[in-house]
């Protein structure tokens, strides 16, 4: 018997044209399909305690793979994505802490969501008896599933989307709707696109994260443990987070698919906020909340808060052996917050080591 493979048509015309007028590329549908194998793989990894202190994503089982049931009558997801690519420059002489790319301008959560907003108020307009809703990131549907179903690109090994045009740099948003489009052939085999042998992402992971192709532990991601994380973070864990104050890129950077990489035209994300870098003698100082959300009003940097910040300079200051940091670190370690003084005591035990 001859199987026929399914035909898909490509995205409609006009549809991809709304999101492009908002400057949104990588436009694909996916059909608003239950997943129940993978609902059952992401079961098996909240029960493992690979998603740390993210109390939401245990809430989030039911409706991570099952669109219909988060967004009542779906049909269809429309996927855009946003290029975030910038090179870095040559690092300052004095001390600071890295920044993941997509964190140095404006959120995109703010950014994205915005122009995502306006393209869902549109279709709403063209078709008043549909319902659309746009997200990014924070929803619970598994977004880079859908996505990848869509045709944005595949999955790498280290978990993220690939596309042809932008390697795994850009950040993923949707519109949910009711009408339905038809699905957008797949460009890739899912799963599928990572040079056979390639396994940089997994062995340049300083913490171990990458546990094998396709497979996280949440919990010593060190852009987990840097923004999500709350509380105390692991001592065992410290030495490997390295210079990274916020976030981390390195699986991405040492990515073969990522050479072809092109840098945004997105301005709210070139015009720096926290930047490439961020001087940690200035983090170790914030003196109160307000400075805190004057100084990073509107940036990725407001996710850890400045508790959450402080925490992690003391962690760069003390592997990168910063001993002109002294002064702010005795400071922060007679901090009435026990987590922050450990962290400084910590950040100055690892200095006196190398004198
Ligand atoms: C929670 C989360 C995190 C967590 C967990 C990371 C992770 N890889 O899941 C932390 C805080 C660590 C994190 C880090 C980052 N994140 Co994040 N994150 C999310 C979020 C909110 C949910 C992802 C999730 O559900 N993870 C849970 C795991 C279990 O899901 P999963 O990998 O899909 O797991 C399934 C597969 O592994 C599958 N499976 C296992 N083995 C195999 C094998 C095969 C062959 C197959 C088919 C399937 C399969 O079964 C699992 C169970 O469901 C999404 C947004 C969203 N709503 O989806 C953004 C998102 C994934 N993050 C994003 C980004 C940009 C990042 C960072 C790059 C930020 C940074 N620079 O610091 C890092 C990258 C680290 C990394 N290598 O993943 C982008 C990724 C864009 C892209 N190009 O893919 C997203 C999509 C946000 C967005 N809207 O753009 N993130
Ligand atoms: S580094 Fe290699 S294995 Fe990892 S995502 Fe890129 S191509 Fe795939």
């Amino acid at each position: 018997m001859i199987v026929k493979e399914p035909w898909f048509p490509p995205v409609d015309s006009a549809l991809q044209e709304r999101f492009h007028a908002e400057g949104l590329a990588l436009v694909g549908v996916a059909d608003a399909q239950r997943a129940h194998e993978l609902s059952e793989e992401y079961n098996q990894w909240i029960a493992q305690g690979m998603h740390g202190t993210m109390q939401w994503m245990e809430k989030h089982r039911p409706l991570k793979y099952n669109p219909a049931e988060f967004f009542p009558g779906c049909q269809s997801i429309l996927f855009a994505a946003i290029n975030y690519y910038q090179k870095g420059s040559t690092p300052p002489q004095e001390p600071s802490g890295r920044v993941a790319r997509y964190a140095w301008g404006r959120d995109y959560h703010k950014e994205l969501g915005n122009r995502l907003r306006r393209v869902s108020r549109a279709l709403q307009v063209q078709y008043p008896g549909e319902t659309f809703r746009s997200w990014t990131d924070a929803t619970p549907l598994a977004e880079r599933h859908y996505a990848e179903r869509a045709g944005i690109g595949f999955t790498g090994r280290h978990t993220l989307l690939i596309s042809g045009q932008y390697g795994s740099w850009f950040l993923l948003g949707e519109v949910l709707s009711t009408k339905h489009w038809g699905p957008t052939a797949q460009v890739q085999p899912l799963h599928g696109g990572c040079p056979r042998t390639c396994r940089r992402c997994i062995d340049i992971c300083p913490t171990g994260a990458l546990l094998g192709p396709h497979r996280i532990d949440a919990r010593r991601c060190i852009s987990y443990l840097t923004i999500e994380h709350r509380g105390s973070i692991p001592r065992e864990l410290r030495p490997a987070i390295g210079e990274w104050l916020f976030g981390c890129d390195l699986c991405q950077e040492t990515c073969p698919l990522n050479v072809r990489a092109t840098t945004t035209d997105v301005a709210a994300f070139l015009k720096p906020i926290a930047g490439e870098r961020v001087l940690l003698k200035e983090i170790l100082q914030l003196p109160s909340r307000d400075a805190f959300v004057s100084r990073f009003a509107g940036s990725p940097l407001m996710r850890p808060g400045r508790e959450g910040l402080i925490r992690n300079a003391c962690i760069v200051a003390g592997n990168m052996r910063y001993r002109s940091l002294l002064p702010e670190l005795h400071v922060v370690a007679s901090d009435d917050d026990p987590i922050l003084s450990e962290h400084a005591r910590w950040a100055m035990d690892c200095i006196a080591r190398t004198d």
